[in-house]
């Protein structure tokens, strides 16, 4: 898969250099690459922004400098993404989705975000998706895009280790969030990790498990559990 990154601070991008993403780049699994979007100004101060069209605070990215950047970074074949917090929420279905595609670009915006122009253009020759990590505000994209990138990366064949890794996680098919995880040593500042998971009495596990997992996410996320598919519980899951 190829990605590029347009930022105006492409060092914030420096973490996708490491572990999982960093090897996948070095592999040849993952082609990406960060771009400086004062490469594309054409002014002596290099301005990337103005002040609003119909007054307010804060300043909006100028659709001139974010179209030469975008004509030259996408192919035919992009599906360019602009983090906003006024986007969709970026979900691990938005990841599964997103990791089939071969070629992503992100528009990193910052101060009061990109003119709305940029996005309204590109739509015509591309798929344009805005989206956002939650409902809180962020200074710029550059989180987003590092979140963005790990989260679609991982999937890729080959840059997760153990691909069973991938499928018995928070947020994965069951739609529930993930049982609690123990190691050694069995006992730790007089807490104990739960008997059933030294028994090793397999089916017991996976009960116990599984009722943690609904349990937790009654309690965590009760909107997740009104979205599961009800066809799918069993007459144990529903004891208390
Ligand atoms: Cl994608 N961008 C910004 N600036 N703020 C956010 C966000 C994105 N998602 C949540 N808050």
């Amino acid at each position: 898969m190829r990605v590029d990154v347009v930022s105006i601070f492409p060092e914030y991008l420096a973490p996708l250099e490491l572990s999982l993403v960093g090897k996948a780049r070095t592999s040849g699994l993952l082609d990406l690459r960060v771009h400086d979007l004062r490469d594309w100004t054409d002014d002596r101060h290099r301005t990337v922004d103005d002040t609003p069209f119909g007054g307010g605070a804060g300043m909006v990215m100028r659709p001139d400098v974010w179209g030469r950047a975008l004509d030259d970074v996408l192919t035919p074949e992009a599906h360019l993404l602009v983090p906003s917090p006024a986007g969709a929420p970026f979900t691990q279905r938005t990841a599964e989705e997103l990791a089939g595609e071969q070629h992503l670009v992100v528009a990193c915006g910052r101060y009061e975000g990109i003119d709305a122009r940029v996005a309204e253009h590109y739509a015509a020759r591309a798929r344009v998706t805005e989206v956002s990590l939650g409902d809180y505000v962020l200074n710029g994209g550059e989180v987003a895009a590092l979140v963005v990138v790990e989260a679609v990366a991982r999937l890729l064949p080959g840059v997760v280790g153990n691909p069973e890794s991938l499928v018995e996680e928070s947020h994965g098919a069951a739609g529930l969030l993930e049982y609690p995880v123990y190691t050694k040593p069995p006992s730790w500042q007089g807490h104990d990790v739960p008997d059933v998971l030294l028994s090793g009495h397999h089916a017991r596990i996976a009960r116990w498990r599984r009722d943690q997992a609904l349990r937790r996410t009654a309690v965590r996320r009760p909107d997740l559990l009104e979205a599961l598919d009800v066809a799918r519980w069993d007459r144990h899951d529903l004891e208390v």
